[in-house]
């Protein structure tokens, strides 16, 4: 039986990516996308998404569209920059999809989706968890419908990747996005397993599988996504930051878990300036897991398997 998958994302390029990689996974069911405009801007994101859909003839699976704004808004330059996705020659002649302000909201389609699954869902998220942890203060209940929470967040043994005013880089931006949400997830003590920038610096987009891949760009997914991950190269600012496969580390696990080293670990989560957002082990904090290792030759090699679809 196909393993059940809600997807929470905000709609950045390694999001879309993601969500490409996720619905090329044969023995997945993605059963609902939920959008917040975290790491971009809502409309685009919601057109990249259906219309990634619509490639692979599964517009019936729902998109739930956020209208929370964080407590520490993403740079707008970093927003707007997956708009370009949807001017790409497989995307911009596709029909646009749903109008954002009359999609059910995330919240709701996130309740409403564990609820009438037909049995436990992996919830997958590569944004910030605020969606999740409303849901479960709306309805408790659905905490028995989660089989595990795979979240691309944190950064435990290593330099964080907010620079921001206020803050010494502790940080990691999908958990500083909403810290009091991030902490109060914790709580729930659900099967939770964090793919952190500890793991994702092991494994940047790189020329040499750009290379790779365009060799077989015969297989139109392949295509997209060699085009995406080329916009990535530019990264703003170029000279400070690099672009990691982070979302895509994360939904492999789904699909490759065998390739990942997992910890046992006890954690907080900082609330408040100079610290908010950072995940932090300690001996009387909550429950969870964290990726230390990828085998990343099998984890690009797994890639390069997967889009040849
Ligand atoms: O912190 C990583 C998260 C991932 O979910 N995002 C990007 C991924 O989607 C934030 C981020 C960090 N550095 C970035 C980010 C950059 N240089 N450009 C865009 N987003
Ligand atoms: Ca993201």
């Amino acid at each position: 039986m196909k393993e059940l998958v809600f997807m929470e994302h905000d709609g950045a390029i390694d999001d879309l990516l993601s969500q490409i990689l996720l619905l090329s996974m044969p023995d997945k069911e993605l059963i609902g996308i939920n959008i917040t405009p975290a790491d971009c801007f809502l409309e685009p994101a919601v057109e990249s998404s259906y219309k990634i859909l619509e490639l692979f003839g599964r517009t019936d699976i729902p998109i739930g569209c956020s209208d929370y704004y964080g407590v520490n808004a993403f740079p707008n330059e970093w927003r707007a920059r997956p708009e370009v996705i949807n001017a790409l020659p497989m995307m911009i002649n596709l029909p646009k999809g749903p109008d954002p302000y009359t999609a059910p909201h995330t919240v709701d389609l996130l309740i409403g989706s564990l609820q009438s699954a037909s049995r436990p869902v992996s919830i997958l998220m590569t944004g910030p968890c605020s969606n999740l942890v409303m849901a479960l203060e709306k309805a408790p209940s659905i905490q028995q419908k989660i089989s595990k929470v795979i979240w691309m967040g944190g950064a435990f043994r290593c330099q964080g990747n907010v620079q921001n005013f206020q803050h010494d880089g502790t940080a990691e931006w999908n958990v500083y996005w909403d810290p009091m949400r991030a902490a109060k997830l914790l709580t729930y003590e659900l099967p939770l397993i964090f793919i952190p920038l500890d793991v994702t610096n092991q494994v940047p987009v790189k020329k040499s599988f750009l290379s790779e891949l365009a060799r077989q760009a015969e297989y139109p997914i392949s295509n997209l996504a060699g085009q995406c991950w080329a916009l990535t190269i530019d990264t703003i600012p170029t000279y400070h930051y690099v672009y990691f496969m982070w979302d895509i580390l994360a939904t492999s696990y789904l699909d490759i878990p065998e390739a990942f080293q997992l910890e046992d670990i006890r954690l907080r989560i900082g609330t408040r300036p100079p610290n908010a957002g950072q995940t932090y082990l300690a001996d009387d904090g909550h429950a969870a897991q964290m990726a230390v290792k990828v085998d990343v030759d099998h984890f690009y090699e797994y890639l390069l398997e997967r889009l040849r679809r």
